[in-house]
């Protein structure tokens, strides 16, 4: 049988099942944009292929098709070697108090403006589809357009890392990745080739424990801390330098989630932080953060206990105060996640006049490998001028040609020193970069490891005793879940061995757990020192008691009553708190007879991704959800994971009776409304031992 073809209007020729609700998506007036190839030509028909019959073969001449296809098939780029997850948004930076002793860098002494800036968070070892809450460092990269010229400060959520010399990046790296032979686990360090590698490399000591830490499960990217981590420089008008370290503050403070939340939570939601972020920037309530210094002077730096060039350690806040001086505010998201977020390229090596770098090790070859890196990544030399990448102040330079060149310069010349184009641009002495005057002593060359770097142990021990009880639980007990996953057992007692000169105690809780006998202690290549708690370096005692960016789920049912859920949605948005409706079904008849629109299922919304949970059901629609086991892990885990729960009659009567749920103080009845908003705003800590067996 020969189809009909209608060869003089495509929408007649359309699938029926393409195209909006049926209809065919086909131009037919002026009133939106005209669909066109890369050349600009108006493409007349975007469901079919150019076909010699309607079942016949495809044309090669099929321009429209080729050009399509061959630019999906080109859609992707090499992801990054790390920090491949990541989210960004824009926003701005600005000085609250100016530096102008320190430093000439306008964007460090000009107060009240607001630069443009992007802000780039990400998980390290993960790839791009790996989810958003592995135990892992957070990047967090900022990138401040100044009208100096770009500046990156790229940093974590740690202010130290796992090693002191370039040299060893490659082989952390690939010790934490996926294993070579197997290509797993993905987006973990809970596996041997990684505590094979930390626990024979003892500088790693240190971020190891922040890693085991609650700091490596933020429960938002808003509750994080930001750190430049290696020391800098800046350099004032006389040419002195101070050094400095940069750190940024949450306006939320620091928050995390508990290991069985993050577990469950990738489940649930892979995409947890990064959904946060976008919801609390499209609902107004914008991630902020201070800016802060650490400011300190050569002098001052050779009294500290410790090598302040070595990135394996942090300087206590309590040592040197942390100066807040500016703020950051994240205020839109990107407009399109490839072009912003996915080529935005980070450079530690991109500084305005009056910052320069400091002599660390490990700082000197990120200076190398950043810019390498995009080469790969973006394909060539010009990736400085997508959008994202591109200064906002002006900028000229000789360079020329090259991949994907978007400049047309203009004239002859394009070298310098040049004398037939005098107002080509030039070099500026007084305005321009310069490196700081440093006076170096006569080294002598060769590969060598300062002996100020080899104390790898007073300051993880440091870490450590600043933690309140329920911290130090988590810390044993991640330790002996990470190493309860390492096969080969002395893997296991090596890590026991560098735990012994951290803290006894955490190594016999890590070894308890495990079932191991205690190996003889390291030995520390230099004296451990006992340093001053600082409890700056703590998580739940940097947790304000507070409903700002916190969510609260309501479970609702059939005939739930609407006055009761108004009146806690209300009361919690009036805290600063964000609400979520979960139901059995997503349209929900209520009492008065109006019909609401549920956020999320209960099956879909476990209550993993709520900070607290209130129950507003009728009996017969407990009694129905009392059989539903994702329901009971509702309640089971708000319980669990140390949450503050409201509940009705008929949730008590049928489901918490049947459930390990305990009438604690945070457990309480609806019309306890005040006490569950008050409860809402942390967790109970102290009912965690009665419910985990933690080491
Ligand atoms: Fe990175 N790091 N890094 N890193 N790093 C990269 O650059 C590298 C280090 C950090 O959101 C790469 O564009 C070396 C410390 C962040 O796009 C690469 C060493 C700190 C990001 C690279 C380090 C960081 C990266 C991979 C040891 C905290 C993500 C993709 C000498 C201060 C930036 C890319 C973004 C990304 C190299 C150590 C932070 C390969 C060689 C220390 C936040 O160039």
């Amino acid at each position: 049988m020969k189809d009909k073809i209608n060869h003089n209007d495509p929408a007649k020729n359309m699938c029926p099942h393409t195209g909006n609700g049926g209809e065919p998506q086909y131009q037919a007036d002026d009133s939106v944009p005209n669909l066109t190839t890369q050349q600009g030509v108006v493409i007349s028909d975007n469901q079919n292929s150019l076909k010699a019959g309607p079942r016949g073969p495809a044309l090669l001449e099929d321009f429209v098709l080729r050009e399509k296809i061959t630019h999906f098939d080109h859609e992707r780029i090499p992801e990054r070697i790390v920090h491949a997850r990541g989210t960004g948004a824009h926003g701005y930076f600005e000085l609250t108090e100016s530096l102008e002793k320190y430093t000439t860098a306008k964007i460090l002494t000009e107060t009240g403006k607001q630069t443009p800036l992007f802000t780039r968070f990400s998980t390290v070892a993960g790839n791009k589809g790996s989810k958003d809450t592995p135990r892992d460092v957070r990047g967090f990269a900022v990138k401040i357009y100044t009208e100096e010229g770009n500046w990156d400060i790229v940093g974590n959520n740690m202010p130290i890392f796992f090693i002191q010399d370039a040299m060893k990046f490659p082989d952390f790296v690939h010790a934490v990745k996926p294993e070579p032979d197997r290509g797993f686990p993905q987006a973990a360090s809970a596996h041997d080739t990684f505590w094979d590698f930390v626990s024979l490399t003892p500088e790693t000591m240190h971020n190891l424990i922040w890693l085991m830490s609650d700091r490596a499960i933020p429960r938002s990217l808003r509750m994080m801390e930001g750190f430049g981590i290696h020391s800098y420089r800046l350099i004032n008008a006389e040419g002195k330098s101070t050094f400095v370290r940069f750190h940024w503050k949450p306006k939320l403070g620091v928050q995390s989630l508990t290991w069985d939340e993050a577990v469950k939570i990738s489940g649930a939601d892979p995409d947890y932080n990064r959904r946060d972020l976008f919801e609390s920037i499209q609902a107004g309530d914008y991630p902020e953060w201070e800016f802060g210094v650490q400011l300190f002077t050569e002098e001052e730096a050779a009294e500290f206990p410790f090598d302040h060039l070595d990135a394996t350690k942090l300087i206590p806040e309590e040592l040197v105060p942390v100066k807040i001086v500016g703020k950051m505010v994240l205020n839109r998201y990107p407009d399109n996640f490839f072009a912003e977020t996915e080529q935005v390229a980070f450079c530690p090596s991109h500084l305005p006049p009056g910052i320069d770098f400091s002599n660390d090790p490990l700082l000197q070859g990120r200076l190398f490998s950043y810019l390498d890196t995009q080469l790969k990544r973006l394909g060539g030399p010009n990736f400085a001028q997508i959008p994202i990448n591109a200064p906002k102040c002006p900028f000229a330079n000789n360079q020329q040609d090259g991949h994907m060149q978007m400049h047309v310069p203009k004239g002859r010349t394009l070298y310098e020193p040049q004398s037939l184009e005098p107002n080509k641009p030039r070099a500026n002495y007084k305005q321009g970069f310069k490196s700081f005057n440093e006076q170096l002593d006569d080294g002598v060359k060769g590969r060598v490891r300062a002996e100020s770097f080899a104390d790898h142990y007073s300051q993880p021990r440091m870490f450590y005793r600043s933690q309140t009880p329920a911290e130090q639980a988590h810390i044993a007990t991640a330790y002996a879940f990470e190493l309860g996953k390492v096969e080969t057992a002395h893997v296991r007692t090596r890590t026991l061995s560098h735990l012994l000169n951290i803290d006894e105690d955490l190594a016999k809780r890590v070894a308890d757990a495990l079932g191991m006998d205690l190996p003889e202690a390291a030995k520390p290549a230099a004296p451990i020192v006992d340093m001053p708690e600082s409890p700056a370096v703590q998580t739940i005692g940097l947790s304000p008691k507070t409903l700002k960016g916190r969510q609260v789920g309501i479970l609702v049912g059939a005939g739930s009553k609407k006055a009761s859920i108004e009146k806690f949605e209300n009361a919690v948005k009036a805290a600063g708190g964000s609400v979520k409706i979960v139901a059995p079904s997503i349209e929900v008849k209520l009492d008065d007879g109006t019909t609401i629109q549920a956020d999320e299922r209960v099956a879909g919304a476990p209550s993993v991704l709520f900070d607290a949970v209130v129950s507003i059901i009728m009996p017969d629609v407990a009694k129905k959800l009392a059989k539903d086991s994702s329901t009971l892990d509702w309640f089971n885990d708000a319980f669990n994971h140390c949450k503050a729960i409201a509940y009705c009659g008929a949730t008590d009567e049928f489901i918490l009776s049947k459930l390990p749920v305990e009438k604690d103080e945070f457990v309480t009845p609806l019309d306890e409304l005040d006490a569950f908003i008050e409860n809402a705003k942390t967790r109970l800590w102290e009912r965690e031992p009665k419910v985990r067996d933690l080491a």
